[in-house]
Protein backbone atom coordinates (compact mmCIF):
# COMPACT_ATOMS: atom_id res chain seq x y z
CA UNK A 1 0.00 0.00 0.00
CA UNK A 2 1.60 3.36 -0.71
CA UNK A 3 1.90 5.23 2.12
CA UNK A 4 4.45 8.98 2.89
CA UNK A 5 6.12 8.71 6.50
CA UNK A 6 4.69 10.70 8.85
CA UNK A 7 4.58 11.66 12.26
CA UNK A 8 1.09 12.23 13.78
CA UNK A 9 1.65 13.77 17.33
CA UNK A 10 -1.17 13.44 19.97
CA UNK A 11 -0.55 16.39 22.33
CA UNK A 12 -3.34 16.87 25.40
CA UNK A 13 -4.20 16.58 29.29
CA UNK A 14 -3.97 13.02 30.90
CA UNK A 15 -6.89 11.91 29.96
CA UNK A 16 -8.13 13.77 27.22
CA UNK A 17 -7.87 10.63 25.37
CA UNK A 18 -4.53 10.34 23.50
CA UNK A 19 -3.76 6.94 23.67
CA UNK A 20 -7.36 5.45 23.00
CA UNK A 21 -7.14 7.76 19.98
CA UNK A 22 -3.79 6.66 19.10
CA UNK A 23 -4.28 2.92 19.25
CA UNK A 24 -7.94 3.28 17.44
CA UNK A 25 -5.91 4.82 14.66
CA UNK A 26 -3.45 2.43 14.88
CA UNK A 27 -5.43 -0.26 14.27
CA UNK A 28 -7.64 1.35 11.39
CA UNK A 29 -4.15 2.07 9.23
CA UNK A 30 -3.18 -1.83 9.60
CA UNK A 31 -6.74 -3.29 8.99
CA UNK A 32 -5.99 -0.59 5.67
CA UNK A 33 -2.75 -2.25 5.27
CA UNK A 34 -0.39 0.78 6.37
CA UNK A 35 2.79 0.29 7.98
CA UNK A 36 2.32 2.08 11.31
CA UNK A 37 4.40 2.32 14.60
CA UNK A 38 2.95 4.03 18.08
CA UNK A 39 4.94 5.60 21.01
CA UNK A 40 3.10 6.21 24.02
CA UNK A 41 3.88 7.89 27.42
CA UNK A 42 2.53 4.95 29.06
CA UNK A 43 4.78 2.44 27.66
CA UNK A 44 8.30 4.72 26.98
CA UNK A 45 8.41 6.15 30.62
CA UNK A 46 9.08 2.25 32.11
CA UNK A 47 11.57 1.93 29.00
CA UNK A 48 13.34 3.89 27.52
CA UNK A 49 12.78 6.65 29.57
CA UNK A 50 12.37 5.82 32.94
CA UNK A 51 15.14 7.67 34.16
CA UNK A 52 12.86 10.35 33.83
CA UNK A 53 10.32 12.08 36.18
CA UNK A 54 7.78 15.49 35.55
CA UNK A 55 9.76 17.78 36.41
CA UNK A 56 9.99 20.97 33.41
CA UNK A 57 13.42 19.62 32.36
CA UNK A 58 12.35 15.98 32.57
CA UNK A 59 9.59 16.89 30.39
CA UNK A 60 12.01 18.62 28.19
CA UNK A 61 14.01 15.26 27.83
CA UNK A 62 11.05 13.26 27.66
CA UNK A 63 9.80 14.78 24.41
CA UNK A 64 13.13 15.40 23.02
CA UNK A 65 14.26 11.79 22.70
CA UNK A 66 10.57 10.91 21.96
CA UNK A 67 11.03 13.24 18.96
CA UNK A 68 14.09 12.13 17.75
CA UNK A 69 13.30 7.90 18.05
CA UNK A 70 10.11 9.00 15.53
CA UNK A 71 12.34 10.63 13.21
CA UNK A 72 13.99 7.07 13.06
CA UNK A 73 10.83 5.40 12.36
CA UNK A 74 9.86 7.98 9.74
CA UNK A 75 13.07 7.73 8.05
CA UNK A 76 12.24 3.70 8.27
CA UNK A 77 8.79 4.44 6.25
CA UNK A 78 6.59 4.19 8.83
CA UNK A 79 3.64 6.51 9.86
CA UNK A 80 4.25 7.42 13.46
CA UNK A 81 1.48 8.21 16.17
CA UNK A 82 3.25 9.32 19.43
CA UNK A 83 0.93 10.18 22.04
CA UNK A 84 2.74 12.50 25.25
CA UNK A 85 1.07 14.95 26.49
CA UNK A 86 4.32 17.42 25.57
CA UNK A 87 3.09 20.50 27.30
CA UNK A 88 5.33 22.63 26.33
CA UNK A 89 5.06 24.58 22.69
CA UNK A 90 8.52 24.68 22.46
CA UNK A 91 9.11 20.93 22.75
CA UNK A 92 6.57 20.25 20.20
CA UNK A 93 7.97 23.08 18.28
CA UNK A 94 11.61 21.47 18.52
CA UNK A 95 9.77 18.11 17.08
CA UNK A 96 8.34 19.61 14.30
CA UNK A 97 11.54 20.96 13.18
CA UNK A 98 12.70 17.78 12.68
CA UNK A 99 10.47 17.38 9.96
CA UNK A 100 10.32 18.46 6.30
CA UNK A 101 6.73 20.56 5.68
CA UNK A 102 3.80 18.08 5.45
CA UNK A 103 4.94 15.35 7.07
CA UNK A 104 4.41 16.66 11.43
CA UNK A 105 0.79 16.66 11.81
CA UNK A 106 -0.05 18.10 15.65
CA UNK A 107 -3.47 16.73 16.65
CA UNK A 108 -4.86 18.27 19.91
CA UNK A 109 -6.86 16.76 21.94
CA UNK A 110 -8.93 19.72 23.18
CA UNK A 111 -11.51 17.58 25.59
CA UNK A 112 -12.21 19.86 28.53
CA UNK A 113 -10.10 19.44 31.93
CA UNK A 114 -13.67 19.04 33.57
CA UNK A 115 -14.19 15.72 31.30
CA UNK A 116 -10.29 14.65 31.82
CA UNK A 117 -10.27 14.65 35.52
CA UNK A 118 -13.92 13.43 35.93
CA UNK A 119 -12.71 10.48 34.28
CA UNK A 120 -9.90 9.85 35.95
CA UNK A 121 -9.21 6.62 35.36
CA UNK A 122 -6.09 5.93 37.70
CA UNK A 123 -6.49 8.51 40.24
CA UNK A 124 -3.90 10.83 39.33
CA UNK A 125 -6.40 14.17 39.45
CA UNK A 126 -7.46 13.53 42.82
CA UNK A 127 -3.80 12.74 43.71
CA UNK A 128 -3.00 16.08 42.75
CA UNK A 129 -5.83 18.14 44.11
CA UNK A 130 -5.28 16.45 47.66
CA UNK A 131 -1.48 17.57 47.07
CA UNK A 132 -0.26 13.88 46.63
CA UNK A 133 1.42 14.65 42.88
CA UNK A 134 3.42 17.79 43.41
CA UNK A 135 3.62 18.53 39.26
CA UNK A 136 0.50 17.31 37.57
CA UNK A 137 -0.34 18.57 34.27
CA UNK A 138 -3.49 20.91 34.39
CA UNK A 139 -3.36 20.91 38.24
CA UNK A 140 -0.15 22.40 39.18
CA UNK A 141 1.76 22.01 36.20
CA UNK A 142 1.20 23.78 32.76
CA UNK A 143 -0.51 22.91 29.71
CA UNK A 144 0.49 25.42 26.50
CA UNK A 145 -2.53 25.16 24.46
CA UNK A 146 -1.57 24.89 20.59
CA UNK A 147 -2.55 27.87 18.76
CA UNK A 148 -2.49 26.10 15.46
CA UNK A 149 -2.49 22.09 15.29
CA UNK A 150 -3.50 20.58 12.10
CA UNK A 151 -6.12 19.00 13.59
CA UNK A 152 -7.92 19.19 16.89
CA UNK A 153 -10.55 16.84 18.61
CA UNK A 154 -12.33 16.81 21.63
CA UNK A 155 -13.32 13.22 23.03
CA UNK A 156 -15.80 14.75 25.31
CA UNK A 157 -18.84 15.20 21.88
CA UNK A 158 -16.48 13.06 19.04
CA UNK A 159 -17.00 9.59 19.31
CA UNK A 160 -13.44 7.12 19.11
CA UNK A 161 -14.74 6.78 16.01
CA UNK A 162 -15.29 9.94 14.77
CA UNK A 163 -12.12 11.10 15.62
CA UNK A 164 -10.53 8.24 13.94
CA UNK A 165 -12.69 9.01 10.65
CA UNK A 166 -11.48 12.80 11.02
CA UNK A 167 -8.15 11.98 10.92
CA UNK A 168 -7.96 8.87 8.17
CA UNK A 169 -10.18 11.89 6.10
CA UNK A 170 -6.68 14.58 6.71
CA UNK A 171 -3.97 11.79 5.84
CA UNK A 172 -6.40 10.90 2.70
CA UNK A 173 -6.60 14.87 1.65
CA UNK A 174 -2.70 15.57 1.78
CA UNK A 175 -2.39 12.31 0.45
CA UNK A 176 -0.32 10.74 3.03
CA UNK A 177 -2.23 7.44 2.62
C1 LIG B 1 1.27 14.41 34.14
C2 LIG B 1 1.59 12.26 34.88
C3 LIG B 1 2.22 12.74 36.02
C4 LIG B 1 2.33 14.14 36.19
C5 LIG B 1 2.23 10.57 36.12
N1 LIG B 1 1.87 14.95 35.23
O1 LIG B 1 -2.81 9.70 31.64
P1 LIG B 1 -1.69 8.76 31.99
O2 LIG B 1 -1.09 9.14 33.39
O3 LIG B 1 -1.86 7.33 31.83
O4 LIG B 1 -0.48 9.25 31.19
C6 LIG B 1 0.19 10.34 31.81
C7 LIG B 1 1.65 10.10 31.68
C8 LIG B 1 2.28 11.38 31.11
O5 LIG B 1 3.51 11.11 30.53
P2 LIG B 1 4.03 11.92 29.27
O6 LIG B 1 5.34 11.33 28.92
O7 LIG B 1 2.97 11.94 28.22
O8 LIG B 1 4.20 13.41 29.86
S1 LIG B 1 5.05 14.62 29.27
O9 LIG B 1 4.77 14.71 27.82
O10 LIG B 1 4.59 15.82 29.99
O11 LIG B 1 6.49 14.37 29.50
C9 LIG B 1 -0.16 10.23 33.30
C10 LIG B 1 1.14 9.90 33.99
O12 LIG B 1 2.16 9.81 32.97
N2 LIG B 1 1.61 10.89 34.95
N3 LIG B 1 2.61 11.67 36.80
N4 LIG B 1 2.92 14.66 37.28
N5 LIG B 1 1.11 13.10 33.95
Amino acid sequence: KNQHPCLLWFTGLSGSGKSTIANALDVALHQRGYHTFLLDGDNVRHGLNRDLGFSDEDRVENIRRVGEVSKLFTDAGLIVLSAFISPFASDRRMVRNLFPAGEFVEVFMNTPIETCEHRDPKGLYRKARAGEIKDFTGINSPYEVPKHPEVALDTSVQSVDDCVAQLIGYLQDRELI
